[in-house]
């Protein structure tokens, strides 16, 4: 197969527009997508592919989910948004709802991910003064080499990353960066009295799916809690079946004192987070000293609670589980001299290409496009594969296949 990076007739149009009148803060495949149903997507040519990005995991529940869409037609024809400043009849069940879900005392509703982020920072921090008797503007949050939250300003502050940073100071001071998965250095960062919190991807999404050692977060948990200290859960991107279990945590039975949540919480239909947490903690902010526009809005409660009861009503954790491990053996057995790592949990997984071809990820991306499957490099050589969890072993066979295929022409 002759690899071909050159767009569609179809495409190009769509592609120059958007270069045209788009920041240019991308850098997309070169695919022009017009239909999502389940784990496929068709472009504007009508072909066929399998998603394995699966909007970086805020399509768990698949493309269009027949009961997601259904909820979102209903609830956009009577009520759609009141603001926080009047109550609605939606958003108070989806608060007992989702709380119950997760066994938390509130939910603090908002939209994108690092909103949630952002809310959970200054929830620890409040919490770090007003519960815990730090000192006013001297709370310390504890977070870790290769991490990504999220692309505000306070949240760039701490990244490790500079093209995550470079230029865009000055930048939100109060954050101590560690190394991961590495619990002597966190032992140490914990002696600092003035510590509020540690914010943790349970997994590391965006350093390219790095998976600590098994007991890495309960030792971790159990630091935090000897030290007084609030253990926050970012499972925007793990939780919500990805990895095999409801969340990331759940594999240690950690239960972060901070949960966070985002991206398939709406089933990918439009941005939906929730910081999840006790009374101790959640009422230490007052009225007025926190919110947004959309948190919390009808749409958002409605959608969000037909999102999560498909996610377990479909036992869609338990597949990605199965699916996951058939997945990892498949891409063991093809033994590719280009694959140096295949790692991950779950549905969320990544191949790192070797070393001295790590311009070859993108290759292999385009190879994989032409045969039918989408996926992109995260951080040069690391490709992540992560389909909706809906997808079926004949569906996984299929594509094993073409990425096998495809490794071949890389040949
Ligand atoms: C992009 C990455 C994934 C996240 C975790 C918070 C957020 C994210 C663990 C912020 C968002 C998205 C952002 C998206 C690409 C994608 C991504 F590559 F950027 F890192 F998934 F790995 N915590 N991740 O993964 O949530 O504000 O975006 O809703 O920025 O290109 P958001």
């Amino acid at each position: 197969m002759q690899m071909t990076t050159a767009e569609s007739q179809t495409s190009l149009p769509f592609i120059e527009l958007e270069s045209q009148f788009s920041a240019h803060n991308y850098h997309p495949l070169p695919v022009v997508l017009s239909r999502g149903q389940g784990v496929y997507v068709w472009d504007v040519d009508g072909k066929k592919y399998y998603d394995f990005l699966s909007g970086y995991s805020a399509l768990n529940q698949g493309h269009c989910h027949p009961k997601i869409i259904s909820t979102l037609i209903q609830q956009a024809q009577r009520l759609t948004l009141t603001s926080r400043a009047f109550h609605n009849d939606q958003y108070a069940e989806y608060a007992r709802f989702i709380t119950s879900f997760f066994g938390y005392d509130k939910v603090l509703p908002m939209n994108t991910g690092v909103e949630a982020v952002e809310t959970s920072i200054k929830l620890a921090r409040r919490w770090g003064y007003d519960v815990k008797g730090i000192q006013e503007n001297k709370a310390r949050i504890i977070v870790f080499e290769n991490n990504f939250h999220g692309r505000t300003s306070t949240v760039i502050s701490f990244s490790s990353d500079p093209s995550a940073y470079t230029g865009f100071g000055p930048y939100m001071p109060g954050f101590d960066l560690i190394p991961y998965n590495d619990l002597s250095a966190l032992a140490k960062a914990l002696q600092n009295k003035d510590v509020a919190a540690v914010l943790m991807e349970p997994i590391q999404g965006e350093a390219g799916v790095v998976v600590p050692e098994t007991g890495y977060l309960s030792k971790a948990y159990e630091y935090c809690k000897q030290a007084n200290v609030l253990f926050i859960g970012d499972e925007i991107q793990t939780g919500l079946g990805r990895t095999g279990k409801m969340l990331a945590c759940d594999h240690e039975n950690v239960r972060p004192d901070i949960l966070i949540l985002g991206k398939a919480l709406s089933g990918g239909v439009l941005p939906i987070s929730a910081v999840l947490a006790d009374d101790e903690i959640m009422l230490t902010i007052k009225p007025g000293e926190h919110g947004s526009t959309y948190a919390g809005s009808p749409l958002a409660s409605a959608l969000a609670i037909t999102a999560l009861t498909v996610l377990k009503n479909e036992n869609m954790t338990e597949n990605a589980a199965l699916m996951g491990n058939y997945f990892r053996e498949g891409l063991e057995s093809l033994k590719s001299p280009f694959i140096e790592t295949i790692r991950g949990k779950g549905l969320l997984n990544a191949v790192v290409i070797h070393q001295n071809h790590p311009e070859l990820a993108w290759d292999l991306c385009l190879i994989l496009k032409e045969n039918g499957l989408l996926a992109k490099p995260t951080h040069g050589n690391k490709i992540r594969f992560a389909p909706p969890l809906i997808i079926s072993k004949i569906q996984m066979d299929e594509c094993l296949e073409i990425i096998e295929d495809s490794l071949a022409v890389l040949k």
